[in-house]
């Protein structure tokens, strides 16, 4: 290599205050830094040879040749077989020069897209190998294998062997065709309809990469409030373009199907699913759709919820619907994802059980193609929830999680929150649904039952700013959601370690405080805005910032008083047999612990109880001072963010540290914001004083049920 570009290298990694816009997320192949890992790497890797020829390959080179020359600082010239410490990737089917290589037990159960890496000595020379009995799976392993690097572990000796968990790990976009994002707070939609299909914007290449690197194998373009216009042809030729771009990345499109498309755009009368002309409309729809799109992956509906069309319109039931997709799609290979979210027009007693009451009674009539869809707590993605009954319940049905990645209840674009904790403790909860041990995970992963396909979805945060997802932290977020998809089992702290080292670095201060923020972070969002089990108290609409005082809406289960339930002698919702009884809704032993006023874990304590002020918690102390002890610690754990962070200035570039610093001011003077608006308003109710450690709000009640927010995302200004 020549001697410029050696020290071009070297100048890159040795400016600490190197501008960083984010862009690159995680697939940052700057120099390796430590001196003895350097040597190492650069000692066993000289060489690569790929031995498969296709465009999945193609993506492999590239992005080898990009790490391995930036990770090392030196070029890989191709190999032979015959070359010393040769990187050979490719993969391993009968007869190939991998499956000589290899012994059967090497490459036992990696199924699909599972890989291997391997450091082996053949015929005296030292090579590594990467392989996979597909394409996607080589490509996995070679994310894997530049992770190794980028991480600092050694590749000496190397016998590792993973294969995902859940098959489908998909990107839900809830990106609208005129390009806006619903609950989006990182600019506008990255797909450009206008520029497609001639331009294919480098992004969707990056987009699809990053995936790749998570083992992210599917992505839903559309918004689940669907626009039929997404299947009419001059759409559907936009999509292919994108199809065609992700598909050397082992990532496979679907699309949101409005279920009223047949009339809007079929022009028929009906959208009955149960009519054949209803159901030839929409198999010729999808013999269309695969004729672009010989690998489509299949549908996200939500029917009969918040106004969506569906097969209730015409009395038919989620099954008759999703059936009548499903088997359209069946014969291509394509599947149903049926969305859980449902709530009808007529107001149940508690929004919490609707899910169980209409899906219940359907399981074990829906086809093997389809997937419920479910999110993981029963109301909305709040900062906490208890996990969904509906995994405890479907025996015959499989059923999918639906994680939110993009923060619409957690501080939007600008809170530090790490969602790994959060989803991890939705995961590893018990569902009891066949004895004890049958977590969520379990349900999902398909190892309870035996189930035609598994799925995780995440609601993307993705969007046209330059660092994609608005907060640098939010990065971290579609990372781990991609990490969980693939292996539930990593726990959220290795995730925000390996995210950490590959983001910002390896070193040990800078990592074990980065880290430290990341693991408190969940905590503190729901400590000041939904301690003890408190849910649904946001702005109405917009859902940003506090909103426990609202309570006129169209319906009442979109209020805030409807959930918190604060009166003279307590506060919560009383989901016991004495209230709505939701908790019936979860197995015998899950109920037990649920409505058992001690049994019950705070953290959801208000969830299901209605708690006199006055009680006593386990602390000994009284549940008022502990709501606001729970606000207050709130507000201390983003001040110590905020001290952590200023301490590393000297270990992030500028851009991002002047960033993340901001962001974290605006995150503490909007935890203040909730502890003080929510305070004052429960103390109408408690009529006690806030402990003495609390300090006193700055303004009163009426001026936080006045603040307006014109700029809140998603709210168009108006005089
Ligand atoms: C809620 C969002 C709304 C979505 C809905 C859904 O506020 O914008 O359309 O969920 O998941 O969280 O369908």
């Amino acid at each position: 290599m020549p001697k410029l570009i050696i020290c071009f290298f070297l100048f890159c990694s040795i400016i600490p205050g190197k501008a960083e816009d984010g862009y690159r997320l995680w697939l940052r192949y700057d120099l390796i830094e430590d001196g003895a890992r350097l040597q190492e790497y650069r000692a066993r890797i000289s060489s690569m040879l790929i031995v498969d020829e296709n465009a999945t390959m193609d993506v492999i080179k590239k992005e080898l040749e990009h790490g391995l020359t930036g990770l090392l600082g030196q070029e890989i010239r191709n190999g032979t077989l015959a070359d010393d410490h040769l990187l050979l990737v490719g993969t391993y089917g009968p007869n190939t020069i991998l499956s000589e290589r290899l012994t059967p037990n090497e490459t036992q159960d990696l199924g699909s897209e599972g890989f291997t890496i391997l450091s082996k000595v053949i015929d005296g020379k030292n090579i590594t190998i990467i392989t996979g009995l597909h394409d996607a799976g080589v490509l996995y392993g070679v994310f894997h294998f530049l992770r190794l690097l980028q991480t600092h572990q050694s590749i000496e000796n190397l016998n590792i062997k993973i294969a995902p968990k859940i098959q489908v790990r998909i990107l839900n976009h809830w990106d609208n065709l005129d390009r806006t994002v619903e609950r989006g707070y990182a600019g506008f939609s990255i797909w450009n309809w206008h520029q497609l299909p001639e331009y294919i914007d480098p992004r969707y290449i990056d987009y699809a990469r990053a995936n790749a690197s998570i083992g992210i194998n599917g992505t839903v373009l559309t918004n689940v409030n669907a626009n039929a216009l997404i299947l009419r042809p001059d759409y559907l030729r936009k999509v292919k373009a994108l199809a065609d771009v992700f598909r050397p990345f082992g990532i496979k499109v679907y699309l949101t199907a409005r279920f009223s498309a047949p009339i809007e755009l079929g022009g028929l009368e009906t959208a009955d699913p149960l009519d054949e002309t209803v159901q030839q409309w929409w198999n010729e729809k999808i013999e269309e759709i695969y004729e672009q799109i010989p690998d489509f992956g299949g549908f996200v509906v939500k029917a009969n919820s918040e106004g969506q069309p569906g097969p209730q319109n015409y009395n038919r039931s989620h099954a008759d619907g999703a059936n009548m997709l499903a088997t359209a799609l069946g014969p291509h290979g394509g599947i149903v994802m049926w969305r859980a979210f449902v709530y009808s027009n007529e107001e149940p007693e508690d929004r919490h059980k609707q899910a169980n009451n209409e899906f219940i009674p359907l399981d074990g009539e829906f086809k093997s193609n389809v997937l419920i869809q479910v999110k993981n707590g029963a109301i909305d993605f709040q900062p906490r929830e208890p996990f969904h009954p509906l995994f405890g319940a479907l025996e015959k049905t499989p059923v999918m999680m639906e994680f939110q990645i993009t923060q619409e209840y957690l501080g939007q674009g600008t809170h530090l929150a790490y969602l790994g904790s959060l989803w991890k403790e939705v995961l590893e909860s018990d569902t009891y649904m066949q004895g004890k041990g049958s977590t969520v995970a379990k349900v999902i992963d398909g190892s309870l039952t035996d189930q035609y396909v598994t799925a995780m979805a995440g609601v993307a945060n993705i969007g046209s700013d330059r660092n994609w997802t608005s907060h640098p932290f939010g990065q971290a977020n579609w990372y781990a959601f991609g990490r969980l998809a693939w292996d539930h089992e990593l726990s959220a702290d290795w995730i925000a370690d390996e995210w950490i080292r590959m983001t910002f670095g390896n070193d040990g201060d800078l990592l074990d405080k980065i880290k430290e923020m990341m693991s408190q972070s969940h905590e503190a969002v729901v400590n000041y805005m939904t301690p003890l089990g408190l849910h649904h108290i946001m702005g109405a609409g917009h859902h940003y910032g506090p909103g426990p005082w609202v309570d006129k809406m169209s319906r009442a289960d979109w209020t805030s008083t409807y959930y918190h339930r604060a009166d003279s002698l307590g506060i919560g919702f009383d989901r016991t047999q004495t209230g709505s009884d939701a908790i019936s809704q979860y197995q015998r032993p899950v109920a037990k612990i649920f409505e058992s006023r001690e049994k019950c874990p705070e953290k959801y304590l208000l969830w299901f109880h209605h708690v006199g002020w006055k009680e006593k918690l386990a602390s000994g102390k009284i549940l008022w001072d502990e709501l606001c002890l729970h606000y207050q610690e709130g507000v201390d754990q983003v001040q110590g963010f905020l001290d952590t962070w200023m301490t590393l200035r000297d270990q992030v570039d500028e851009e991002r540290f002047d960033h993340v610093q901001s962001l974290l001011r605006i995150q503490l003077k909007e935890a203040k914001w909730w502890r003080d608006a929510c305070i004052s308003y429960f103390q109408q109710f408690s009529k006690l004083p806030i402990p003495d450690s609390v300090p006193v709000s700055e303004h009163d009640l009426e001026y936080y049920r006045n603040k307006k927010y014109p700029y809140a995302p998603g709210i168009r200004p108006r005089w």
